[in-house]
């Protein structure tokens, strides 16, 4: 089985094998420490891809009887690393951060500890002994894996059979960090490994319809407007506009007194959803390319109920997403342990309120256009004022994926503590140059004694608030070279 897949996907530059083979060293080394009463900390990253991978790397290692704990955070720096160190594990697996504190954690942890991420590292560092890391085995970390599929793969080594389940988990990583990039939208590369596990394992279908939330449980304009990747201004976040606009058009909204979902409707009519969307989008640029993005590839978790966001992988993505954000990572790790109860219920609650500060920071940047600034191709948010920290990733990635700055670099910016600033980036996905985020967050962070990094697409920094204006000016310059 894991030959034939090998076989499917390993094309070209992936190698597939290498990495199964040095997944099954690392697994056999942790399964020694605990022969010998060795305590595992697994540390993870509190967005979607890290709650789900620190959930399969815990559930691998549980299921082996490890004194296995998990615990998400948020960042990892000298700082944190110190904390850890200090609770006294034997050995420390970290998935989803760590690549870029290397030399740190060896000289905190010594080799008692792995990393088992995706994130990308400057090449002199993918040799590190204890990094297992997609990009040393051909998958692009940005795109073809996700921290999740790595810890799947680990998972795999450590019990092929036995965590086949964990596949599932692996698209919910993917999807989290909009790996969704393949024809269709569909995921490729490690990712894709997950995929077909899943579909064997008959635990997750896919089909191909329009990329909207509650797709088959709320009613159309309800899903429209819980939408927001892509964002579209005018119907993302507004019920009543989107219900005015879908009736307007003659729509049929209801069946029998009962409103109908999206996946009741005939081709033609879907067909007519688009028309009435296209109809929001700014007739300059790019709104060809986000239509687009509206109809993909859906995975549909077939042991799921039907009436939660779990049973789609994009959405169970978007609730723990929801749960890091609102500070209650125990909330989505349960539920990727298993929890279907009071987690659920109250990850459910988080998600509505986490909706409504995203949408309060949206409508303010739409109505105080003096807290955006544009360069070139660059547009910054300063929203010191009125973006809490833990939002700015979900403000870039919805401003990216809108239609009036899907061919902009997004910077998103935010008071942290008393002294620093937090930058989130991202590249819309019609922007017209070539830049590597991580690397030009890396430099231009590094230039003014801060850190920063991440992926092509998709990158963070945290820098002294006083060097704000020579951070920007860095990453402008970096931009402008290319
Ligand atoms: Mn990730």
């Amino acid at each position: 089985m894991v030959a034939d897949q090998a076989a499917t996907t390993a094309t070209g530059r992936h190698d597939y094998g290498a990495l199964m083979a040095r997944a099954k060293e690392e697994a056999e080394r942790l399964v020694d420490l605990s022969n010998r009463g060795a305590r595992v900390l697994v540390v993870t990253h509190i967005d979607a891809d890290g709650l789900s991978s620190g959930s399969v790397a815990f559930s691998a290692l549980a299921r082996k009887n490890l004194a296995v704990s998990v615990r998400a955070i948020p960042d990892l720096d000298p700082r944190a690393i110190e904390k850890l160190k200090a609770d006294k594990f034997e050995f420390y697996l970290f998935t989803d951060l760590g690549s870029g504190l290397l030399g740190e954690l060896s000289a905190a942890l010594g080799d008692k500890f792995l990393v088992v991420d995706h994130h990308q590292v400057p090449e002199a560092d993918l040799a590190h002994a204890r990094l297992f890391n997609a990009w040393n085995y051909g998958y692009d970390g940005g795109e073809e894996a996700c921290s999740s599929s790595m810890a799947y793969s680990f998972a795999k080594a450590l019990d092929a059979k036995g965590n086949q389940d964990l596949s599932a988990l692996s698209l919910v990583g993917a999807s989290g960090d909009r790996q969704d990039k393949g024809d269709a939208r569909s995921l490729g590369g490690l990712n894709k490994v997950a995929v077909e596990d899943a579909v064997t394992q008959g635990l997750v279908t896919t089909t191909k319809d329009l990329l909207f939330y509650g797709r088959e449980t709320r009613p159309v304009h309800e899903a429209i407007a819980m939408s927001y990747s892509p964002f579209i201004a005018g119907l993302s976040g507004a019920k009543d506009a989107a219900l005015a606009a879908l009736s307007n058009s003659g729509f049929k909204l209801k069946e029998g007194g009962r409103w109908r979902t999206l996946s009741e409707l005939s081709n033609e009519e879907k067909q007519k959803v688009i028309e009435v969307i296209s109809g929001f989008i700014a007739s300059a640029g790019h709104g060809a390319d986000l239509l687009k993005d509206l109809v993909g590839t859906i995975y549909t978790f077939e042991f799921e109920d039907p009436l939660t966001p779990l049973r789609d992988a994009r959405e169970f993505g978007s609730l723990l997403n929801a749960c890091g954000r609102m500070d209650r990572t125990d909330l989505g790790i349960s539920i990727c342990l298993g929890d279907r109860e009071d987690a659920l219920r109250q990850a459910l609650a988080l998600m509505s309120e986490y909706r409504g500060k995203l949408n309060k920071a949206i409508q303010k940047l739409q109505l105080e256009t003096d807290k955006v600034s544009t360069t070139g191709n660059v547009m910054m948010v300063m929203g010191e004022e009125f973006i809490e920290e833990r939002m700015t990733g979900s403000v870039s990635s919805l401003l990216a994926s809108s239609d009036r700055f899907r061919d902009k670099l997004v910077l998103v910016r935010a008071k942290s503590g008393d002294s620093d600033l937090k930058f989130s980036s991202r590249i819309g996905d019609s922007y017209p140059g070539k830049v590597n985020l991580g690397e030009v967050m890396r430099e231009a962070a590094q230039s003014v004694g801060g850190v920063g990094g991440g992926h092509s697409m998709a990158a963070g920094a945290k820098i002294p608030f006083s060097k704000r204006d020579d951070f920007t000016k860095a990453v402008l310059e970096k931009v402008a070279a290319g």
